[in-house]
């Protein structure tokens, strides 16, 4: 709950420590902290994220996981004890983008999200005050738009690789559902597999109900062949004229 009674004069925050309760999990699950100094900067790999605007009241950390399962990002959301509806403010460090989700990850929704550019603060997220459900952190050296994938399979939520996206490493972690993707459920509309391996969609969150298969059976399109070597780029701009649009759960 918002402490509205703290103004300028009352500046000492609060925060307390909450355990989180998937600290033992392998990203990318990932996990907070009370930040110990709520007035300072985060870290490289870090935000800090309020409960109050004007970075006041409760002050979390987020932080990069460093599990090394390859993924280039971790994300958060209610069910892993991500402050729901609470955050007022933000402050992302300066090697790290913050996307915040109006819902968690396991709803469906292709709405617009909030993203905190690296080295960026806001003192308040506007019509978005309080209502953030989820957020995923990515390492700022990648494209926002994901068009660097490189031996990862891609995910927008809308056609054409617009919207949102995210890139899931090729081995590391099984995610078996949204909030394992960091990727909103029932929203992919365009997917490149930007690897050699064969990457599949599911309809359901746990691997069952196949519903494509991204292999070279398909055509191929050349798109920001990665510098280090051939990688076969296997893109499927629209999904819904494959009959699967908004439809895709997990991914592997
Ligand atoms: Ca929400
Ligand atoms: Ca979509």
């Amino acid at each position: 709950m918002l402490k509205s009674a703290i103004v300028s004069g009352l500046a000492a925050a609060i925060y307390v420590t909450i355990a989180s309760p998937h600290s033992a999990m392998a990203a990318p699950w990932g996990t907070y902290v009370a930040c110990s100094n709520p007035a300072g900067s985060p870290g490289a790999r870090q935000a800090y994220v309020y409960t109050g605007t004007n970075y006041t009241g409760n002050c979390y950390i987020f932080e990069r996981d460093s599990s090394g399962d390859g993924n280039s990002w971790t994300s958060w959301d209610t069910s892993s004890g991500f402050p729901n509806d609470a955050i007022r403010s933000v402050k992302a460090g300066s090697s790290v983008r913050l996307t915040l989700f109006w819902n968690s990850l396991g709803t469906g929704d292709n709405g617009s999200v909030f993203v905190i550019g690296a080295g960026w603060s806001y003192s308040s997220l506007g019509s978005w005050n309080g209502q953030a459900s989820a957020a995923r952190m990515v390492d700022s050296s990648r494209a926002q738009n994901c068009m660097d994938g490189n031996n990862e399979l891609v995910l927008w939520t809308d056609p054409s690789f617009g919207g949102d996206c995210n890139t899931l490493a090729t081995s590391g972690y099984t995610p078996w559902a949204p909030e394992l993707m960091g990727f909103r459920n029932d929203s992919a509309s365009a997917v490149w597999n930007a690897s050699t391996a064969a990457r599949y969609l599911y309809r359901d969150a746990r691997n069952a109900n196949l519903v494509l298969t991204p292999t070279p059976n398909s055509f191929y399109i050349s798109l920001n062949p990665p510098s280090s070597g051939y990688y076969q780029t296997y893109i499927y701009p629209n999904l819904s004229t494959m009959g699967i649009d908004n439809v895709i759960s997990s991914a592997y």
